[in-house]
């Protein structure tokens, strides 16, 4: 119960930070709170467990990529703050969680407040690197930082600056921490550098980066920069330096995709010919309006992702876990039933053979004295009697146990995830309780009144959809949209490499 109030307490304070931010994210937290109520009753979560600290409430944009690449200097530009340290080796050890604070003067925080905080992207990162590197856990302080920053433009939103990719001499927690933040950001800007094409790091970056992720079923929220690319401009041929990049990405197994060249002009080389100098300009300008407007629009598909997560997980507590356990329970029933049918017979059985041995018979009736104890009603006070009925309960609970064991490790081989393992087990679990009845039809939890509370959520992730959409679009084309409206478009896929050329 303590533990509870203690999630329950964080949800409030991520509810109050929403509130200011984005009010319909705020009540979505309330129907998050609804289902892990719905969720606990069921057996699915325990009491620290809730869905809202499985989802980054921020939008998250997350840089990595090529060491020394340009990333931290892109952050800074994009923040116009001189935040993070650049420099020609590799700088960034760790990874950087950077946010809004109000302090002009940037504070720097470990880790660890990253590890406690569900408001945070990395909440828990520390169990994840634990499970792939044992004793890495608690050494949550030298992979992660958070750092706050004055600057207006990273109000609402979270980036994280990485160390430069290099699978060879990373360890293992690294990629964890890498994979971790590709799956929970909303937009992830691989870098690669103009100057050194052919480096270990550019290799590895190829393999993890590009070849892992092309095939994800959210591959759209990668950008891919070729950065520094004013170093070409003093080649014969600059157009090959592009080129030979989308081969090697092609190579990966990449075709179509969102390119971006970009150089910074304060850290290039200038460009003296006036005429490259303005046609690198003006691809580099187009295509950082392209990188800034995703990144501006990333609290758009983050409330999309997070009001979508909540129908996603109403639905499957309606349409896969409670069938699941429906399913389970009559299995369970049945065989229970049929054990106990056998062993009643037998029971049965034995006791006609030891009446007949007994001579209790006189042709078809049984003239047995402890009938006389069972019409009198006497057996209740008949402590042998009592004895035999124990036994018997006994028994059959026995039985119900080991039935329950041997099909719950059979059911739970189809759940994949150690997470949901656990979860299903939970759920299993509490209905296999020796309290409750083999001959209950509906799981533990399910009465009325959480199925009209699951019903209540799901109306509830309607609403929250129409209601971004009223906020986000403009269907009627009146120009009552919301902050969207007179964007540029989003970027078609290889739409950007054209102006290069061009
Ligand atoms: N010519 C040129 N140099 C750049 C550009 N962007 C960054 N640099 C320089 O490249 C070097 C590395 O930049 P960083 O921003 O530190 O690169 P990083 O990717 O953050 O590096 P790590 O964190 O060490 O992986 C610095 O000396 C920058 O001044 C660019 O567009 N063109
Ligand atoms: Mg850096």
């Amino acid at each position: 119960m303590v533990k509870e109030s203690k999630v329950e307490r964080q949800l409030e304070r991520l509810q109050e930070h929403l509130k200011q931010e984005n009010p319909i994210l705020s009540e979505v937290v309330s129907s998050f709170r609804e289902l892990d109520r719905i969720c606990r009753k069921l057996g699915f979560f325990s009491p620290e467990e809730s869905h809202a600290t499985r989802t980054a409430w921020w939008p998250l944009i997350s840089v990595l990529g090529v060491y020394s690449s340009g990333k931290s200097t892109f952050i800074n530009h994009y923040l116009a703050y001189r935040l993070q340290a650049t420099g020609t080796q590799a700088v960034d050890d760790r990874f950087t969680v950077i946010c809004y604070g109000r302090d002009d003067d940037p504070r720097v925080l470990p880790g660890v407040a990253l590890d406690a905080d569900p408001r945070f992207p990395l909440y828990r990162i520390s169990r994840a690197i634990e499970s792939v590197a044992e004793g890495e856990g608690r050494r949550i302080d030298s992979y992660l930082q958070l750092k706050t920053c004055g600057s207006e433009r990273i109000k609402g939103k979270i980036f994280i600056d990485s160390p430069g990719f290099d699978a060879d001499a990373q360890r293992t927690s690294t990629l964890r921490i890498t994979d971790h933040i590709i799956d929970i950001s909303d937009l992830v800007l691989i870098f690669f550098d103009a100057r050194h094409p052919e480096t270990g790091s550019m290799q590895n970056t190829l393999e993890h980066l590009v070849r892992g992720t092309i095939h994800r079923t959210d591959s759209n929220k990668f950008l891919y920069i070729l950065n520094q690319i004013d170093t070409a401009a003093r080649e014969d041929n600059p157009e090959e330096v592009f080129s030979a990049w989308q081969r090697a990405l092609a190579q990966y197994g990449m075709t179509a995709g969102r390119y971006y060249t970009i150089y910074n002009e304060e850290a290039a080389i200038p460009i003296k010919e006036e005429k490259i100098r303005a046609r690198f300009e003006s691809k580099r300008d187009a295509d950082l309006r392209e990188i800034h407007s995703r990144i501006e629009q990333v609290g758009v598909e983050r409330a999309y992702r997070i009001v979508g997560m909540l129908e996603q997980a109403a639905r499957s507590l309606k349409q896969d876990l409670v069938p699941f356990l429906k399913e389970f329970m009559g299995s369970w029933r049945r065989r229970v039933l049929m054990i106990d049918g056998v062993m009643g017979g037998l029971i049965l059985i034995c006791f006609l053979l030891l009446t007949i041995w007994q001579g209790y018979w006189e042709g078809l009736h049984l003239r047995a004295p402890f009938l006389e104890t069972l019409v009198s009603k006497a057996y209740i006070r008949d402590p042998f009697l009592i004895v035999i009925v124990l036994l018997a309960l006994g028994v059959h609970q026995i039985v119900r146990r080991r039935v329950a064991l041997k099909l719950i490790s059979k059911s739970l081989k189809g759940i994949v995830g150690e997470n949901r393992r656990s979860h299903y087990l939970g759920a299993l679990e509490k209905n296999c309780r020796w309290t409750r009845s083999i001959f209950q039809v509906n799981p533990e939890g399910w009465g009325r009144r959480n199925r009209r509370r699951l019903e209540g959520v799901l109306d509830e992730a309607n609403t929250f959809m129409q209601r971004l959409n009223d906020m986000y679009t403009d269907p009627s084309g009146e120009g009552k949209g919301g902050p969207l409206m007179g964007e540029p478009p989003l970027p078609r896929d290889g739409e950007s490499d054209r102006a290069f050329h061009g």
